[in-house]
């Protein structure tokens, strides 16, 4: 029998009103904000429009703690990497990921890319190695997309195995277990070939390894030697840039590998500008008193374009879920600065199984946004003549003067032509998600 279309409840006519009320007071503040800003030489129409094609790439192993589908209870392991928290509801099935993530686009404005890792294949409950693994494991997630009119990113995944125990996977001495790890990412990079042809969008591969080592090794040459020939090899199959692309990614020490790790930034950068591969800077992998954004003007001088891992450092954290902080906006405002956003990439990256894992995907796409908007809403053409005229003082103030400007009024605008929630209703969104649909989910299927 088909249901009868039903009278709208009480509860959900008073939503629908302050939906409506709350909505028509947000948009009016938008014309004072424009003029306000206009003062400052700014024209928020222009910075509105520079975002909306701006697509951020999101990470799906923030939905299950770095999991992934190669065995029911899969569970992230090694790597230096490490969840915690215990919130209920964590997609525990492809299912279960596709209806989180789809629930979260509806809440981030604008059209994005989600970021597969490899252990999040379709495997049918067999097991497959990671040498074994195909863009036969990754059609469901190709139809999936084009329903939902998303693109999508790949990693190989060099962790949370038997052979990567060892803490070496490419840089391994022992040439069959490398031999290994080359065979995974070379299938990786034929999967996001597949994917970007399929999708009519190049898929970026970006690869980071966890290797490296607790103590200080003797011979920190030998690795990394090793590990360029690995990459040699990997990189010796080309394919088109208009279906994959390939970034690399460093990091400066992770949990085992405090002392020695291979894939350095100085290595990465020297390997990617000499074989015109991308470089990925992850935020958390810095020391955390050295500025990502000064990198960005050098960088971009020699290469033809950036990937971003947006993430938050917490002391020995490298992966808090990304907010609106001065890391983010000095980023940003690098990027907007050099006119790079059709260059870079942004892509998050950060696991929090510690709160709602929808509303963690949220908060940081929406942090991201943010940041680059705040970036084209600075009074560039006034810093920029101070600056050119010395004048110090000027230039500092405008910049404290800037934070006190309607950016609010001007998020919300991007948020109303976008169709998501204004201010913070997407909150109730979140917690009425969590109610109905994550709290209805127990453990991990076995
Ligand atoms: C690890 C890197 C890497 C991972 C993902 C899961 O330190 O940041 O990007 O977070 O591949
Ligand atoms: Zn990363």
């Amino acid at each position: 029998m088909t249901a009868l279309p039903q009278n709208p409840t009480p509860k959900k006519r008073a939503r629908a009103r302050e939906k409506t009320m709350t909505d028509a007071n947000r948009k009016n503040l938008y014309e004072p904000a424009r003029e306000i800003y206009a003062e400052y030489g700014v024209d928020t129409d222009a910075a509105l429009r520079a975002l909306k094609p701006l697509s951020l790439s999101l990470h799906c192993w923030q939905g299950d703690d770095v999991g992934g589908f190669e065995r029911p209870d899969a569970a992230l392991s090694g790597g230096g990497l490490q969840v915690t928290g215990r919130h209920p509801g964590k997609a525990r099935t492809v299912d279960e990921l596709r209806a989180d993530l789809t629930k979260a686009f509806s809440l981030i404005p604008g059209s994005h890319r989600v970021n597969l890792h490899a252990m999040y294949g379709e495997f049918g409950g067999k097991p497959v190695d990671r040498d074994k693994i195909g863009p036969e494991h990754f059609r469901g997630w190709v139809e999936w997309a084009r329903e939902s009119g998303l693109k999508l990113d790949f990693n190989a995944t060099c962790f949370s195995h038997p052979l990567a125990d060892s803490g070496f996977t490419l840089s391994h001495p022992d040439r069959t277990v490398r031999k290994f790890w080359i065979d995974h990412v070379k299938g990786c990079r034929r999967i996001s070939a597949g994917l970007g042809r399929e999708l009519k969008s190049p898929c970026l591969h970006n690869l980071w390894i966890p290797d490296g080592s607790k103590e200080v090794p003797v011979d920190r040459g030998a690795a990394r030697l090793l590990l360029k020939e690995s990459l040699d090899e990997i990189f010796a199959v080309e394919y088109s840039p208009v279906q994959m692309r390939d970034s690399l990614e460093s990091k400066l020490f992770g949990i085992g590998s405090e002392s020695f790790v291979v894939g350095s930034h100085e290595f990465y950068l020297g390997y990617a500008l000499s074989r015109g591969k991308l470089l990925c800077l992850d935020l958390g992998h810095f020391h955390p008193t050295e500025s990502l954004a000064d990198k960005i003007s050098a960088i971009l001088l020699f290469a033809p374009g950036l990937v971003f891992h947006l993430s938050r450092g917490v002391r020995w954290d490298s992966d808090h879920v990304v907010v609106l902080n001065d890391e983010v906006q000095a980023v940003t405002e690098e990027i907007v600065r050099a006119k790079a956003l059709d260059r870079v990439q942004l892509a998050l990256d950060y696991f929090d199984a510690s709160i709602n894992r929808v509303g963690a995907w949220v908060i940081g796409a929406r942090a991201a946004l943010q940041g680059v908007l705040y970036a084209l809403l600075l009074p560039e053409t006034k810093l920029r003549e101070a600056e050119a005229a010395g004048d110090g003082f000027r230039r500092l103030a405008l910049r404290e003067e800037a934070r006190l400007l309607p950016f609010g009024a001007v998020w919300d605008r991007f948020c109303l032509e976008a169709d998501v929630p204004t201010g913070g209703r997407w909150l109730d969104e979140i917690a009425r998600y969590e109610r109905a649909v994550l709290a209805a989910r127990g453990p991990a299927i076995s």
